[in-house]
């Protein structure tokens, strides 16, 4: 019996060196210690002995049990430090790797300037309007002063889906649906894509941006539609611009005038940049017709209101000094990416 209990020690500790899972250890736990194990099977065998050997041989069979249960939380010990160096190494990070950079997109130059612009009359207490691309020939020039055959459509031609629909040249039906809708005091700013038929080159494109603005109330005057715009010059250019205005004829509005700014170059007196003119035309200005406000419903005995027209591609080119328009449209990240 001595032998059989030695033998199982011999063979349990030969089982647990070669054991390398959880699943052997616990196989062999059933194996020699368990209910049907071959410890088990010692004891019951006792009672073939006799009285002097049965305390004997139960010590022994505990002993060899005991020493067996020490290996088995020995090897668990093993393995599971040989787990965790296993996946320490295998986990490792090497905190410091430099990050993965992605490389950041920037806001298209006509976007900046749009949201500066923006930002200017919403400081004013204006609201931003928006409207379809492709418009009515009502929307874009009949409520606009602009009957058909008018000659000022010439200088507007642009692309036509059809008889009456066609794509916006100004931004100014945004500000004809606002009209509609909303009686006065209106305060509003239109921005977005416009359309020209006109032949592309370095300063014309058949699609480029305005922002347009519109203030109806009572009693707005010429010197509101001064102030207001100066205002927006000297917080774009800085406090110390000049600017004037000088007449010009638009059918949808009298009078109307086109604003320069004086040439930050040589302030007035001629230069390359201004081409000799001292000074920069900036924008395009006036007082509504008072048959566009009839138009919408507007009393024009009651009411008055300016307007003004921006073309954003003309203050980009001015502000990062570019001499091609086409430039804004071939998305070459050399060109875009340098502002
Ligand atoms: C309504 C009534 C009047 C908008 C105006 C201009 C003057 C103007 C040009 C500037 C450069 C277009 O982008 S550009 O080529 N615009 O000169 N625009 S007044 O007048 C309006 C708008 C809406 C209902």
């Amino acid at each position: 019996m001595k032998n059989a209990i030695e033998k199982i020690r011999l063979a349990a500790h030969e089982a647990l060196d070669h054991a390398a899972s959880m699943k052997e250890i616990d196989d062999i736990r059933v194996r020699f210690l368990g209910k049907k194990g071959e410890i088990t099977g010692v004891l019951k065998q006792m009672g073939k002995l006799s009285a002097e050997e049965r305390p004997v041989i139960g010590q022994l069979a505990n002993e060899v049990r005991a020493r067996i249960e020490e290996e088995i939380t020995r090897r668990v010990a093993d393995l599971k430090e040989n787990e965790l160096k296993r996946r320490l190494a295998q986990e490792r990070i090497d905190v410091t790797l430099p990050g993965v950079t992605h490389p950041l997109g920037k806001r298209h130059p006509i976007s900046q300037v749009l949201l500066e612009v923006q930002d200017i009359f919403q400081g004013m207490g204006f609201s931003i309007a928006e409207g379809p691309e492709v418009e009515t020939d009502y929307y874009n020039f009949e409520a606009l002063n602009l009957p058909k055959n008018h000659p000022a459509r010439d200088t507007q031609d642009t692309f036509y889906i059809s008889e009456n629909i066609l794509l916006r040249t100004q931004t100014s039906p945004v500000q004809i649906r606002v009209m509609e809708k909303q009686k006065p005091p209106v305060r509003v700013i239109a921005s977005g894509r416009v359309y020209r038929s006109d032949a592309v080159d370095a300063t014309h494109s058949p699609i480029f941006h305005q922002i347009e603005g519109l203030v109806v109330d009572k009693g707005v005057t010429m010197a509101d539609l001064k102030g207001t715009l100066e205002i927006f010059v000297k917080q774009l250019y800085g406090p110390d611009s000049v600017v004037r205005f000088r007449p010009h004829h638009f059918p949808f509005t009298e009078p109307r005038a086109e604003m320069d700014i004086m040439c930050f170059e040589c302030h007035g007196k001629g230069c390359p940049l201004c081409k000799g003119e001292g000074w920069i035309e900036l924008l395009g200005c006036g007082m509504v017709h008072p048959k566009v406000l009839t138009g919408v419903g507007i009393d024009p005995e009651e009411y008055s209101g300016f307007a003004f027209g921006i073309g954003l591609e003309r203050i980009a080119m001015r502000r990062y000094n570019i001499k091609d328009m086409r430039l804004f449209y071939e998305n070459d990240v050399r060109f875009l990416e340098q502002f």
